[in-house]
């Protein structure tokens, strides 16, 4: 082999090498990213509003019932010994924070998942917060700063909105440790279940509302209502609608007084959220925190439904909340 050949030789035996290692390189960072992906927490996106036109050919009955917060045993005693049970003609609907502060959250989420066909459920501010700290598992084990701009929201499927929590302080270990004990799977069947907000059309052309914390007059009507505003509101400014909060500020009224004013008359908002106001039960707005975790009651309005007289009845049930 002449000198020339001997240099040409080599230097394809470099390239080639070179060209192996970029590819592989190449190669690496795909698989590396493709990893990352895999192992990133994921969930499905969380339905805006789910609606329910209900047969007036039948008989049927509602059952919404206030902040649960895994008081599995008090949810039992008003289903089974208050309301005399699930029945084909009945629908539960629990107004969020379903589940942490209480001992049995597990068992909540578990019942509701395994009546999917009579147990409905939105979601409220502390399932929110779960389901942001599954997706961000690094959020109680490192200083906020460090991965605050690493954060993943929570998505909608009806919304482009993606949610973070306002307050990063309110998403607690407690969260984090009822994501992990909950697992994957039954996070991911809460989010494909459940909604933000639920519309039943009653064959007396009545229409509920049921959402955690509140709404304002025109959502889902003329609007997309914030997830803030659905699962967090207390207060709102009247005379900016999109300034809402949890605590009172200069101006700001309840939102339910907005509601009195402007909402259409046979409209009715069932929420809960608010348990330091207790139970607060108005012309169009009806509150159902009774503050069964802190001890007091749990509380469930009902509406049947007869087809025979066309008309529906209401009717309030409670059991009294042992403190954990
Ligand atoms: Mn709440």
């Amino acid at each position: 082999m002449t000198r020339a050949l001997r240099f040409a030789a080599a230097g394809l035996l470099v390239l080639g090498l070179t060209a192996i290692g970029v590819l592989k390189s190449g190669w690496m960072a795909e698989t590396d990213a493709l990893e990352r992906e895999t192992a990133a927490p994921w969930l499905p996106p969380i339905g805006l509003i789910e609606k329910v036109v209900c047969d007036g050919n039948r008989d049927f009955r509602l059952l919404f019932i206030g902040d649960v917060h895994g008081q599995y045993q008090e949810l039992m005693r008003l289903i089974e010994d208050e309301a005399g049970g699930l029945d084909d003609e009945t629908t539960v609907v629990l107004l969020g924070d379903m589940v942490s502060k209480g001992p049995d959250s597990d068992k909540v989420a578990d019942f509701v998942l395994q009546n999917r066909d009579r147990v409905k459920f939105v979601f409220g501010n502390h399932e929110l917060a779960t389901l942001f700290a599954y997706v961000n598992p690094e959020l109680n084990c490192k200083p906020l700063e460090k991965v605050q701009e690493r954060l993943l929201p929570l998505r909608f499927s009806d919304t482009k909105e993606l949610f973070f929590p306002r307050d990063l302080s309110k998403v607690k270990k407690s969260h984090s440790s009822l994501a992990k004990q909950l697992g994957f799977d039954v996070l991911k069947r809460l989010a494909l279940h459940g909604s933000l907000a639920l519309r039943f059309e009653l064959p007396t052309k009545q229409t509920l509302y049921a959402v955690h914390a509140g709404m304002l007059p025109g959502d889902f009507a003329d609007t997309t209502p914030s997830v803030h505003s659905l699962t967090e509101m207390k207060f709102v400014d009247p005379a900016n609608w999109k300034r809402t909060s949890k605590s009172k500020f200069p101006g700001a009224e309840r939102w339910y007084k907005l509601w009195d004013r402007s909402s259409p008359k046979r409209t009715t908002v069932l929420y809960g959220h608010d348990a330091r106001s207790g139970l607060n039960l108005r012309d169009r707005t009806k509150g159902l925190d009774s503050a069964c975790v802190k001890g007091g009651k749990l509380t469930a309005l009902e509406y049947t439904y007869s087809h025979k007289k066309g008309e529906v009845t209401t009717r309030l049930l409670q059991t009294k909340c042992v403190q954990d």
